[in-house]
């Protein structure tokens, strides 16, 4: 099939948390703030997100299989306390994170790798350092420094699909699924 046919293309994608709603404006006043102090390009609000696992570009063939891992996994709703503002130099990224990132979040991360390597599925093998990038193309890095914090409750993930275009990325939801609210042990 000819390049640029939307069936024989590769698509970008990565499995994240999509920021709340209700997070967009306060962590969008931080990320313009912070992108005037470094020079850098602010993230949308609407394309805030903290990544689980990026795989990148891939057979659009295979979005069965990445659906499939989604809905296979069963994850626990999490609450997690945005309190510090820092920066990759290297990357160039200033972030937002969490100085204790609840178990559940990493535990997550861990569940979604390994069912991405049994469906044969590869991704960024690097260890999972959560963070929400809010600015990009930085010319100095913040210091690191407390914020907020800001508490975000996280009751679904999604498999998003990156499209760059003239004003930059835009992530498009391919499907979302829920972690969920486990029940109290008997007795608790
Ligand atoms: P970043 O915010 O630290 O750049 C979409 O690009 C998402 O996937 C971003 O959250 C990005 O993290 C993350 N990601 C992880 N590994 C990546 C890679 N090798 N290339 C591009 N994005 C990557």
């Amino acid at each position: 099939m000819a390049a640029g046919n939307g069936e024989a293309s590769a698509i970008r994608v990565f499995y994240a948390l999509v920021l709340a709603p209700e997070l967009r404006p306060p962590i969008g006043d931080i990320a313009r703030d912070t992108a005037r102090r470094v020079h850098g390009r602010p993230v949308p609000p609407e394309n805030l997100h903290l990544t689980l696992a990026f795989i990148g570009d891939i057979a659009r063939s295979r979005l069965p299989t990445l659906l499939d891992v989604g809905a296979s996994l069963h994850g626990e709703a999490m609450s997690l306390l945005l309190d510090r503002l820092g920066g990759f130099r290297r990357a160039g990224v200033a972030w937002l994170g969490a100085s204790r990132p609840p178990h559940e979040l990493g535990a997550f991360a861990v569940a979604l790798a390994r069912a991405l390597a049994a469906a044969g599925v590869q991704c960024d093998e690097r260890p999972f350092h959560p963070h929400m990038t809010i600015v990009r193309r930085c010319r100095v890095s913040p210091d690191e420094q407390q914020i907020g914090p800001y508490a975000w409750a996280i009751d679904e993930f999604a498999l998003l699909q990156s499209q760059s275009g003239t004003e930059g990325a835009r992530y498009r939801s391919l499907s979302k699924w829920p972690l969920t609210v486990l029940p109290p042990l008997p007795g608790a």
